[in-house]
């Protein structure tokens, strides 16, 4: 017969051996050979049972409570350890991979806007001070609309000087100029007067040269009223090219022709590069073209909705693109659309 006497002594002892063995512990995995060594199917605590039939009987509930608290007492405390060493390890894992937040970031490249769009934003801003609104008109339009509301009949030699791109559907094609804009705002207002410029973008079927792209940008402008003249015409243009220009600049109209306006126009402002003493940039003449204009042809007119007896109206169009080569002598349209930072750049600060 063993005596509880003896058990109470191996408890006492493995549990003082337990503590040794949780003091040693450094890892999760240290951790579960102590819990197979103590509390396994064969480990040292569990195998005390065995000596429960050799008690006597009235004996054995009580070593059934010592067994069991000494398992207790070896799990919690083995829990404890377990927890401490997590800890520790996610510790020592944030020390390891630690961020150092006050290094500097990578600076983030900023766009700006193209120089076409400030150019047009330049532009709205002085016409909005004359009083014209803004409107847009369509990139795709109708054979009608660009050409014969306009007084260009299909056999008109002026359609040689608007090639254009056709769509495959029949009589639809990529807008050659902002002028069908003008029918679009006189068949919406008609007959109220009317200040308004129409920007855009437009299209041609041509050569590629330094001075010409096949798309481009145009602003239209359009006054329509009761006693409009040429006066009215000059004086928003002049205007217009000194705010746009400077004050210093000079400016006179030549007589042209354009199938839309009668009479018709081209303002000339005098060279920038030379200061109007003649150079290859003018041509030798001192002058530079910075826009087409007239007064709004009556058969237009008439097209529109208004009585020609009654209404007059000039209007105009101009390529920022082609303003901006004057203002700061850019020797080449192609620079515009060809996505060439190097270029690009020089007007992220705006126009000066
Ligand atoms: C016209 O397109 C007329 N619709 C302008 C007009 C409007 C006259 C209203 C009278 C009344 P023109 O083909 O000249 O005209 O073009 C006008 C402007 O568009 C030119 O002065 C130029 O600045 C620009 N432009 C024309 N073709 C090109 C091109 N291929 N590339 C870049 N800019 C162009």
């Amino acid at each position: 017969m063993v005596q509880i006497e003896e058990l109470k002594q191996k408890v006492a002892a493995l549990a003082e051996e337990g503590r040794a063995r949780l003091k040693e512990v450094a890892s999760p995995e240290d951790c579960e050979a102590a819990r197979v060594a103590f509390l396994g199917r064969k480990g040292k605590i569990t195998e005390l049972v065995k000596f429960l039939p050799h008690l006597p009987p009235e004996e054995r509930p009580e070593a059934g409570r010592l067994i069991n608290s000494l398992k207790e007492q070896f799990q919690a405390e083995l829990d404890r350890r377990l927890r401490e060493l997590k800890a520790q390890e996610i510790e020592k894992k944030l020390q390891e991979e630690a961020v150092d937040v006050t290094l500097p970031g990578r600076p983030v490249a900023l766009g700006g806007l193209h120089p076409s769009t400030q150019a047009l934003r330049e532009i709205y801003r002085i016409f909005l001070g004359m009083g014209f609104q803004v409107f847009e008109s369509p990139e795709i339009e109708t054979d009608e609309y660009n050409f014969q509301l306009l007084n260009i009949p299909p056999d008109h030699p002026a359609r040689d000087m608007w090639s254009t791109f056709y769509l495959t559907e029949p009589g639809l094609l990529l807008r050659t100029h902002t002028s069908p804009g003008q029918i679009h705002v006189m068949r919406r207002f008609a007959p109220q007067p009317i200040r308004a410029i129409l920007p855009g973008k437009c299209y041609r079927y041509e050569q590629v040269t330094a001075r010409a792209e096949m798309m481009f940008h145009q602003v239209e402008g359009l006054a329509i009223g009761r006693n409009i003249t040429m006066a009215d015409l000059k004086g928003v243009l002049v205007e217009f090219a000194h705010q746009m220009f400077g004050e210093g600049r000079r400016f006179r109209f030549r007589a042209s022709y354009f199938p839309f306006t009668e009479p018709s126009l081209e303002m000339d402002m005098d060279c920038i590069i030379c200061g109007g003493r003649g150079c290859r940039v003018c041509k030798h003449t001192g002058w530079v073209e910075i826009l087409g204009a007239g007064m709004v042809h009556p058969v237009v007119l008439r097209n529109g909705g208004y009585d020609p007896r009654e209404f007059t109206g000039f209007a105009f169009g101009m390529g920022p693109e082609r303003i901006l080569m004057l203002k700061y002598n850019i020797d080449d349209i192609r620079l515009f659309f060809a996505n060439d930072l190097r270029f690009l750049e020089q007007f992220s600060g705006g126009l000066r």
